[in-house]
């Protein structure tokens, strides 16, 4: 029964049978079943896989775009904390490129992704060249035409082609222009998209469930074909990820240090309790009255700030995952083989900023979001799933980072407030 309810435990499970079952019958150790048969097997194991991205394809668009809009309308309207909400964006702003430039240096100088040899993996997937529809790389000189094309003169086309990119921007400049409105003239449309965010979410949520078998089939067709080498390059991205938010932690411990003006060992001790939550459920979202309680109680800092801070840091600042959505990219950029040109990396790390803002606190999100800054940079959403095989204990650790965020955050605001 506890396995049944931990959709995480399920897909762990999943992991190791795929894993034993794909040596089963790979020719590593097992009986090494011939070419063809092997084809066919995979092909029929990746049918939950397929109708897993299928779903995630169909919702992706609504839900960042509900997602983004609510969450910076919800963001102007505490006008009352106007000065407060400005300096928060600001600092979240700055944290989270923190994270991407962590991300950026560790991606590039430990290159997880050229471990694995892209011609194993085009065989475990049957990956014709068109399925890695590569996008010749951004060069400079096409900026002039390339800046006014992200703002989406036609959203509708922009929707149906998928270019996620302008759709962030559109839900940009769209929240912060009902931000900027009186709530009564934006409230109509604001409901419809917090109902249109919760539908999403719950379609997500429960399409969740297919994960474990999708990852099943996904594990033992790599495992049969490529062996173990998927599990050594898969091991290193994981690696990389790690110690990025290993880094992330190190940053706040130095904010809290020079900025809170608070003792580092004390303070750190004191986000246990949110920390552990965060990590178990892999959920902001469910972490966040913990979050608040020991921000008031353990940590005595000014209710007025911590109602803020903690509400908006949950929505908007999440580190940890920007972080993670880099490193990713960056790993799947160098499996499939896609040089990343400069304007290539900015377009990745601008549309990770703004996703990890239209991220939704709950488990797995980091992940899903994923799949749009896949299809900006051209990667084929298949990688998705090789990330989400392994995605489970990575989401853990970077929600306890984002958590750890917030309450930096709130311990900054604190003395800045009270100064
Ligand atoms: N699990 C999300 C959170 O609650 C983060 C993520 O999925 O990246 O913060």
């Amino acid at each position: 029964k506890y396995i049944f309810k931990n959709l995480w435990l399920q897909v762990v499970i999943s992991l190791i049978i795929g894993l034993c079952v794909g040596l089963i019958l790979g020719d590593d150790v097992g009986v090494g079943l011939d070419d063809e048969t092997l084809d066919t097997l995979t092909s029929y194991l990746k049918i939950p896989a397929n109708i897993f991205l299928s779903i995630i394809q169909m919702i992706i668009v609504p839900l960042i775009f509900a997602s983004i809009v609510v969450a910076i309308t919800n963001l102007g309207a505490k006008d009352k904390l106007k000065t407060l909400g400005l300096g928060v964006g600001v600092y979240f702003v700055i944290t989270t490129t923190i994270a991407i430039l962590v991300a950026v240096f560790l991606a590039s100088v430990i290159s997880p992704g050229s471990i694995l040899d892209l011609t194993a993996l085009q065989e475990s997937h049957d990956l014709s060249d068109d399925d890695l529809q590569i996008k010749d790389g951004f060069s400079l000189d096409d900026i002039p035409s390339i800046i006014p094309n992200i703002i989406p003169s036609n959203p509708i086309f922009s929707y149906l082609e998928g270019q996620m990119f302008s759709i962030l921007v559109m839900a940009l400049i769209v929240g912060l222009s009902m931000a900027a409105l009186p709530k009564e003239s934006v409230k109509p449309l604001l409901d419809i998209l917090e109902s249109i965010q919760k539908i999403t979410l719950y379609i997500l949520l429960f399409s969740m469930k297919i994960v474990p078998f999708a990852v099943f089939g996904l594990i033992v067709g790599m495992v049969a074909t490529v062996g173990m080498g998927t599990m050594v390059g898969l091991g290193v991205y994981m690696g990389t990820v790690v110690l990025g938010l290993g880094i992330m932690l190190l940053v706040y411990m130095l904010i809290l240090k020079f900025v809170a003006k608070r003792p580092i060992s004390s303070t750190f001790l004191k986000f246990r309790n949110p920390q552990t939550l965060a990590f178990s459920t892999a959920s902001s979202m469910a972490t966040m009255p913990v979050t608040l309680k020991t921000a008031e109680d353990d940590l005595k800092i000014d209710p007025k700030v911590s109602k803020f801070v903690i509400p908006l840091g949950t929505t908007v600042n999440m580190d940890g995952t920007a972080l993670y959505q880099v490193i990713a990219v960056f790993f799947l950029a160098q499996l499939f083989s896609i040089e990343l040109s400069l304007l290539a990396m900015l377009v990745i790390i601008v549309t990770s900023l703004l996703a990890s803002i239209g991220t939704p606190a709950v488990p797995g999100a980091g992940v899903i979001v994923l799949s749009t800054i896949l299809v900006t940079v051209g990667i084929p959403p298949v990688g998705i799933l090789l990330l989400i095989s392994v995605d489970r204990i990575l989401d853990m650790i970077r929600t306890m980072v984002n958590v750890t965020g917030d309450l930096t955050a709130s311990c900054v605001f604190d003395k800045i407030t009270r100064d």
